[in-house]
């Protein structure tokens, strides 16, 4: 059993659908991180960098204690070798999904991030802020539909990977963040044709229940002020 330390995120729902993907028996538990619950000791324990998601693999590979994992790139990577599915086995073609999980990580994740919070969220709207990740955002889905249009199928190539994985529920995001996939047509086509995938769907539906009003307390808890109270807490 996994337990998944969980919101209905961008970032928790590429391991929900990944664990619908492969079918591993899990259980939920939602962490409302608009109510502060990612500072919880318990969760502090297993997430040291107070974000969700995070796993507990009751079953770990190679066996043991639990395993306990976080940052997505990490467990994503970790599910795939547990089970031998969505990474392939050759040197070349694992190398390839790893590098487009990478660049999810490190790019697309975080300015589609810095996005949404510098246009939808930031109280102050900051009109450099704004296009700084706009122009960088805009920049990335010209990279994802470039290397699309190479592959023709998916993001690191004929198959199905954890690197869609990763990538799709960024995507997501596109209509409440102004972007229009007409503008990214091999996006638009793989957009559909992953999104069609019923495990796909089983995973976004995996906790719409924690789902709050945005307010003045969910801003203090995600925008730093908590976060300020742990520095230097041993
Ligand atoms: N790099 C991390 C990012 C995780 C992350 O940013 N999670 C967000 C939700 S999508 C979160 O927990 N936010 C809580 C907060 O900001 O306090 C990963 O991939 O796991």
């Amino acid at each position: 059993m996994i337990d998944l330390h969980y919101a209905p995120t961008p970032n928790g729902w590429k391991i929900s659908i990944m664990l619908e993907e492969l079918g591993l028996p899990y259980r939920v538990i939602p962490v409302d991180i608009r109510a502060g619950e990612q500072f919880r000791p318990e969760f502090l324990a297993i997430s040291p960098n107070n974000r969700i998601p995070a796993i507990v693999d009751h079953e770990p590979a190679g066996g043991g204690e639990p395993f306990s994992l976080f940052e997505t790139g990490a467990i994503l990577i970790y599910l795939a070798e547990k089970t031998g599915r969505f990474l392939p086995q050759d040197m070349r073609s694992r190398s390839r999904v790893i590098q487009w999980v990478m660049w999810q990580m490190g790019g697309l994740g975080p300015m589609l991030g810095q996005h949404g919070h510098f246009a939808l969220y930031a109280v102050e709207k900051i009109p450099y802020a704004i296009q700084r990740y706009r122009d960088e955002a805009a920049r990335l889905y010209g990279v994802l539909d470039r290397q699309l249009g190479n592959t023709g199928a998916y993001v690191a190539g004929a198959d199905y990977s954890i690197a869609d994985i990763a990538c799709f529920p960024w995507t997501m995001t596109h209509k409440a963040q102004g972007f229009t996939l007409d503008d990214y047509p091999n996006v638009k086509r793989w957009y559909a044709a992953v999104r069609a995938r019923p495990k796909v769907q089983a995973g976004l539906a995996i906790g719409k229940f924690v789902k709050e009003p945005f307010d003045e307390e969910a801003r203090k808890n995600m925008f730093g002020e908590r976060a300020k109270q742990l520095v230097n807490k041993q």
